[in-house]
């Protein structure tokens, strides 16, 4: 997967050369260019943005300049390649949206700093608004970390030992059951005899009833937009069964 990023602060994104997104960049089964807008300023003094139009506080991004980034950015991922801004006015970013991005091409993540960017940038430049939440951050970089990072998992071969990309889709809908190492006992809490029984298929069972049972108590939204197994389906009905009960 090509990844162009446009950002007036190159280096956070160095944070990706370490865990599975290091791997993966180590393994060219993801590649990301930064390109620094500044690259593209004219003036002496290299202005990216300048002051709002009707006044008000802040600065916004000048849209010329972001379009010469733009441009060199899609030189790198393809001509093809999809434009996303990441913005707080974007649509909320989600497992579904990764895994259907990492099949799509190319794409260049526009971080916007200040106010944001000219309007006209977004209308004339820009394929897709994404947020990642609702809670103001400072700028676009870290929401297109929380991408990236989301999307790399979902690449082929990137996972290793430390997990299955399938497991992720699956609980993608549901919550994981709770995980337990040595020692046996902690702080007076003994590690749930089911887990030292051998018994892989108990052992399976009662970590679906976990997760469940967490699904429904904590996240019940999940559940409405998630399609069961049959046997989910029978476990999810025994935990509801069990009412308030732990
Ligand atoms: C404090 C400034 N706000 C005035 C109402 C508007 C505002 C401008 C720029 C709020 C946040 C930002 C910067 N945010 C992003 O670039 C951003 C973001 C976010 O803040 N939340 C969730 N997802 C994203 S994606 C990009």
């Amino acid at each position: 997967m090509r990844l162009g990023v446009i950002t007036l602060f190159p280096e956070i994104f160095q944070a990706l050369h370490y865990g599975i997104t290091g791997r993966a960049i180590e393994r060219q089964l993801l590649q990301v260019d930064c390109i620094n807008p500044r690259d593209y300023a004219t003036d002496r003094h290299q202005t990216v943005d300048d002051r709002p139009y009707g006044g008000g506080p802040g600065m916004v991004l000048k849209a010329p300049i972001l379009q010469e980034a733009v441009k060199a950015a899609k030189a790198k991922a393809g001509p093809l390649a999809k434009v996303c801004y990441l913005s707080p006015q974007g649509q909320r970013f989600n497992h579904q949206h990764a895994a259907n991005m990492v099949t799509t091409g190319g794409l260049i993540l526009v971080c916007g700093r200040y106010e944001g960017v000219d309007e006209r940038f977004i209308e004339t430049q820009v394929d897709e608004e994404w947020s990642i939440g609702d809670y103001v951050l400072s700028g676009g970089e870290f929401a297109a970390l929380v991408m990236i990072d989301a999307m790399a998992r979902l690449l082929p071969g990137a996972l290793g030992d430390e997990g299955s990309a399938a497991g992720d889709s699956f609980f993608a809908g549901i919550l994981d059951y709770p995980h337990y190492t040595r020692p046996e006992v902690y702080e007076g809490q003994a590690v749930p005899d089911v887990l030292l029984s051998g018994n892989h298929e108990a052992i399976r069972r009662w970590r679906l009833q976990q997760a469940l049972a967490r699904t429904y108590q904590r996240r019940p939204d999940l559940l409405e937009k998630t399609v069961l197994t049959p046997e989910q389906e029978a476990v999810l009905n025994l935990v509801k069964g069990r009412g308030e009960e732990k």
